[in-house]
């Protein structure tokens, strides 16, 4: 069971999307209202909507046919960095000007205890499926991050799934690790949808596959495909770190690293579409506009 957020008739409407694509319009306002409506009943956010659509009609049509909005505006993004073998391989190419032997920070964060969190998006800074992802004017190496996204709650819990995309700038990155936060987060750089899984109805969330597509000119110019199962950490391990000694609010959305990265000589431009597709999420359809645009 997935939930999504349309638009129709101006009105940002939330929806239910069960195995058979069948949609059904919820009446709360937003994710967040149905999990604050869930937990006040002390029932699942699954149990909810099962009981909201119960006797229910489904609306007409598909949801290919909809106009998406972000499915959850997330107070604040984080996201875990350097969690899979293609990560840190990629990132010490770009920090080391291709001298692969050299020893460095990645490969310590790749085996240390403590795994790399950051703090990557707001609400505000976020895009959904169909939205413009924008370049920065001063990096020329810019590629989109793939990524599983997870739902949480304010007690750190797994509600739902969801798709990332953590645009990254190769460059200043490699400059210098002290300017990571310039490498990720602008205006725009951050994109989630088309929907959120609920948690209850994934079986394995180690056993998804990723799939990365851009389009240039209408052509394929990039395709990469990972699995989760390649992840070196629990997402649990992730989370904990993520909550100790912090205040989670409902609805952040833990991005869990990317294990796709384009061809080292590869880097975005305006007009390129993104697509990151998640099995039994969705697609994540995203165009990238330039600096300014
Ligand atoms: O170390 C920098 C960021 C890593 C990251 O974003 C990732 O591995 O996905
Ligand atoms: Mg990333």
């Amino acid at each position: 069971m997935k939930i999504i957020r349309f638009v129709n008739e101006g009105l940002s409407l939330l929806a239910a999307v069960n195995d058979d694509g069948q949609i059904f319009e919820l009446p709360q306002s937003d994710f967040l209202a149905l999990l604050k409506e869930a937990d006040e009943k002390e029932i699942s956010p699954l149990e909810l909507v099962f009981k909201t659509i119960e006797g229910r009609e489904a609306l007409a049509g598909q949801v290919d046919q909809l106009q998406l909005l972000v499915p959850i505006e997330a107070p604040e993004v984080w996201a875990a960095g350097v969690t899979y073998e293609r990560s840190r391989d990629a990132r010490n190419y770009e920090a080391t000007e291709g001298r692969l032997d050299a020893s460095t920070f990645y490969d310590k964060v790749y085996d240390a205890v403590r795994p790399e969190i950051f703090f990557k998006s707001t609400a505000a800074r976020t895009v959904g499926p169909g939205g413009e992802v924008q370049l920065r004017s001063d990096s020329v190496w810019q590629v989109p991050e793939p990524e599983l996204g997870l739902v949480l709650n304010m007690k750190g819990e797994i509600v739902g799934y969801t798709i990332g995309n953590d645009m990254s700038c190769r460059d200043i990155e490699g400059e210098n690790p002290l300017y990571l936060p310039q490498a990720k987060v602008w205006k725009r750089s951050c994109s989630l949808g088309p929907a959120i899984r609920l948690a209850e109805t994934v079986e394995n969330p180690y056993n998804l596959q990723i799939t990365s597509r851009i389009y240039r000119n209408g052509e394929k110019a990039v395709e990469g495909t990972a699995n989760t199962s390649q992840l070196k950490r629990k997402l649990e391990e992730l989370i904990e770190y993520l909550i100790r000694d912090n205040e989670l609010f409902d609805g952040t959305v833990l991005l869990t690293g990317t294990c796709i990265v384009p061809p080292n000589e590869f880097t975005l431009a305006h007009g390129d579409r993104i697509e990151i597709e998640i099995t039994g999420i969705g697609t994540l359809v995203n165009h990238v506009v330039g600096a300014g645009s």
